[in-house]
């Protein structure tokens, strides 16, 4: 960011719908600008009512691929839509963002729909806090709906998609997926699944496997089951069902005062992660960094325990 000023402007013109001043917008999150809480301010009245879908699973089990058609059934419905594609690792690879974009294609030329890739690179708060700062930056400029994609690998990226109003789970035949996801802990974040890649051998196994695993889990009366679909993504097959099944839930929250819930939900993790952020920065620069330095030394001879050092080091930072 270059001026104090360019601010007030940068987020009127992506009020305006200008996909540039959006893009640089989702940069500066990324890069986690010193502009950011007077964007942070700028945005703040505008934000808080779209509806954020989060879609996770494994690489190249077709995320991607039904984001493009959902954006498609969205436009259908006359919503203007954000994508994000949100990558946990190093911005130098880009491979899965290139492929993303590949099959987002179709949207390209759309005014309608934003799509942006990003990674929490320079963010402070990482990808718990440069998530939902994106998702705002789209909904600033307008979209009803936010579609974020994210790699289910590690459990920061699970916590990211979950932070969605409704959290799409893909699983793929031949992936061993069922088992995997119940030890990445998706299972438990999925409101929809779906089973993608229906047109492969195995899907109906597949299918089979997660109702039965939904089956054994212990709900609560009126607690919300997660809604299995089969689909594929490539021929659009099944696309209707998925979007039902999205409103279904969306349908269940409202009716048990759960939207509220979980954008609080969403908003603490931001807010704590900011918050841990910029206290991991200051402890890095307490008395010049040299402070956590020379605890550590004499926590690693034995002359001071961790947690009076960990007092010490508290005490440095206001
Ligand atoms: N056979 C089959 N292939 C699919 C289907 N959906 C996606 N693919 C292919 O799977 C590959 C990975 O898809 P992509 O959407 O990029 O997966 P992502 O990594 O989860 O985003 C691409 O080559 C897609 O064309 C499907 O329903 N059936
Ligand atoms: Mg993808």
């Amino acid at each position: 960011m270059r001026r104090t000023q360019d601010v007030p402007e940068l987020v009127a013109r992506a009020r305006d719908g200008d996909p540039r001043a959006v893009a640089r917008l989702v940069s500066l999150v990324e890069d986690g600008d010193p502009a950011l809480p007077r964007i942070a301010a700028a945005l703040a009245q505008y934000t808080g009512r779209a509806q954020v879908i989060g879609l996770t699973g494994a690489p190249g089990v077709g995320k991607s691929t039904t984001t493009n058609e959902l954006v498609r059934a969205l436009r259908d419905a006359g919503k203007r839509v954000g994508v994000l594609a949100v990558d946990p690792s190093s911005p130098f690879t880009g491979g899965a963002i290139l492929g993303d974009r590949v099959r987002m294609q179709d949207h390209a030329t759309d005014p309608g729909v934003y799509i942006r890739s990003m990674s929490s690179r320079g963010h402070l708060g990482g990808l718990s806090a440069a998530t939902p700062q994106a998702v705002r930056v789209l909904e600033g400029a307008g979209c009803d709906v936010v579609l974020v994609e994210t790699v289910g690998v590690g459990q920061a990226e699970v916590e990211v998609a979950s932070l969605a109003d409704t959290t799409l789970v893909l699983l793929a035949p031949g992936m061993g997926d069922a088992v995997q996801a119940v030890k990445a802990g998706i299972l438990e974040i999925a409101d929809v699944f779906v089973v993608n890649k229906a047109d492969r051998d195995g899907a109906d196994a597949t299918y089979r496997d997660i109702q039965g695993m939904i089956g054994l889990a212990e709900r609560k009366p009126g607690e919300w089951r997660p809604q299995v679909v089969r689909a594929v993504a490539v021929r659009g097959e099944g696309l209707d069902d998925v979007v039902a099944a999205i409103e279904k839930h969306r349908r269940w929250m409202d009716e048990h005062g759960e939207l509220q819930a979980r954008r609080e939900r969403r908003a603490c993790a931001e807010v704590e992660a900011i918050a841990l952020g910029v206290l991991r920065e200051r402890m890095g620069t307490v008395r010049g960094g040299a402070a956590l330095a020379a605890l550590a030394a004499r926590v690693a001879s034995g002359d001071l325990d961790p947690y009076a050092a960990a007092d010490d080091l508290l005490k440095g930072i206001e």
